[in-house]
């Protein structure tokens, strides 16, 4: 595997020594582990617009952007001084606030068929509380979920899941108990197929069918034309409910994320970091009929001490508040991430790399195989050792790629023509070093 040049990275490397001391692996997310492309994780300092800054005074074009939320770049100035007035009143009261209401009728309003939602402090809890109540609203047990897909890390999700779980090579974890794991299926992305025939063999047993409409942690994945759309007959008429994973596309690929984007309804939607802007906040909602099952409401009990924390609903209205007000900023994203992916495949093509790309909306993903790339099958032909060494070519460079192949990259409205152009030519420069040995298909 590649040695990043650690030279470079001294204090990070030193504190890494030290997380491993009392933090498993080092680091509190195995995302962010650097174990599938080898070296130290950097340690970030600080972050403004574009750039993050490690430790070692290392400046870095990010395209993580904490895996979705910084749209509008870090350190957004209305999201700063929103958190520091929050914070200055109270970081938490575990009382009612006018600030959820605000939060709440500014998300509905965003997002079409959105009629109740109820804040979270996770994607991850997000997504559990959606089956719960699809399992509290239809009487029924089993789930679909996709192989690739990734839902955060609760029990019923990880089985085939994507992101770390896949990265590490455990995408159906040790620790899930036989029971949960049998009331998980699994189908294939794009395959509508797949989730017919699962839903025939357990005729009457499917609560929900939970998707990430762009898939996110397995690469960038869109949906075929028409998958939604069928999606959503097939839950009608097996009387399954269709639920939404928005935790990375919400509020990104388009003002009402990819139920706006696709025109399909889901029954339910999940919410995760970029309703905080960054702050440790998640959020589900749908009709207020099945969401009249929640408690206090109904009898589907969900709660948490911190939901709806003041200093986090501050941060994610400011951001939101930003993005409903000035619809503008998603044609920009356009426009930018559509110029860094035909910058970047044209660099490819000149350096005669086998890659094929998918974009929707500030989301990319590149898989050094040939294309397309439509589901798991496909995004598990990438070529990741050369993926490791264009990542950490790109580093050293001064570019900061997610630390994986199948993870999605994440374009903010600071990504500007300098920052793109910075980008493509530090590919030019790094490519010419790495050789694509391996055969790929
Ligand atoms: N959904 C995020 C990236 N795939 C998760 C990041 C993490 O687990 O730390």
């Amino acid at each position: 595997m590649h040695n990043p040049g650690i030279m470079k990275y001294p204090n990070s490397e030193k504190l890494f020594e030290r997380a491993k001391e009392h933090i498993p692996g080092g680091v509190n997310s195995p995302a962010r582990a650097f174990r599938a492309v080898g070296g130290t994780p950097l340690f970030m300092k600080r972050a403004q617009g574009a750039y993050m800054y490690d430790e070692d005074g290392n400046e870095l074009i990010d395209y993580i952007g904490s895996w979705g939320p910084m749209i509008l770049g870090h350190s957004y100035p209305a999201v700063v001084d929103a958190v520091q007035k929050a914070a200055a009143g109270s970081t938490s009261f575990g009382t009612p606030t006018e600030l959820e209401i605000h939060m709440a009728e500014r998300v509905c309003g965003m997002v079409p068929g959105l009629n109740k939602v109820r804040m979270t402090n996770s994607g991850t809890e997000a997504c559990m509380s959606t089956i719960r109540v699809a399992r509290g609203y239809t009487g029924r047990d089993k789930i679909i979920k996709f192989e690739g897909c990734y839902h955060g890390h609760g029990d019923s999700f990880l089985i085939k899941a994507g992101s770390g779980a896949l990265t590490l090579g455990h995408p159906s974890s040790p620790g899930v108990t036989a029971g949960t794991a049998k009331d998980t299926l699994t189908a294939d992305f794009n395959n509508l197929d797949s989730v017919r025939q699962l839903l025939e063999q357990n005729s009457g047993e499917v609560a929900a069918v939970i998707l990430e409409p762009v898939a996110g942690n397995m690469g960038c994945v869109p949906p075929r034309d028409g998958f939604l759309e069928g999606l959503r007959r097939l839950c009608d008429e097996h009387g399954a409910l269709l639920i939404f994973d928005e935790v990375m596309c919400g509020f990104r690929i388009a003002r009402g994320g990819a139920v706006e984007r696709y025109g399909v309804q889901p029954d339910l939607m999940a919410y995760g970091k970029v309703i905080g802007a960054g702050m440790p906040v998640g959020a589900f909602g749908g009709h207020t009929e099945v969401m009249s099952v929640v408690a206090p409401d109904g009898p589907v009990y969900q709660a948490g001490t911190l939901s709806g924390n003041p200093v986090a609903m501050s941060a994610g209205l400011a951001l939101l508040t930003e993005l409903d007000e000035h619809p503008e900023i998603y044609g920009d994203l356009e426009k930018q991430s559509a110029s860094l992916a035909d910058g970047l495949m044209d660099v490819f093509e000149r350096h005669d790399i086998t890659v094929a790309a998918n974009r929707v909306g500030s989301m990319l993903g590149f898989f050094f195989c040939e294309g397309p790339v439509r589901g798991f099958d496909d995004v598990s032909r990438t070529d990741t050792e050369f993926f490791a060494r264009f990542f950490h070519g790109m580093l050293e460079e001064g570019v900061y790629l997610p630390p994986s192949a199948y993870e999605a990259w994440f374009v903010s409205h600071c990504h500007d023509g300098d920052v793109i152009r910075k980008t493509i030519d530090a590919a030019d420069r790094v490519l010419p070093n790495l050789n694509q040995t391996r055969s790929v298909r």
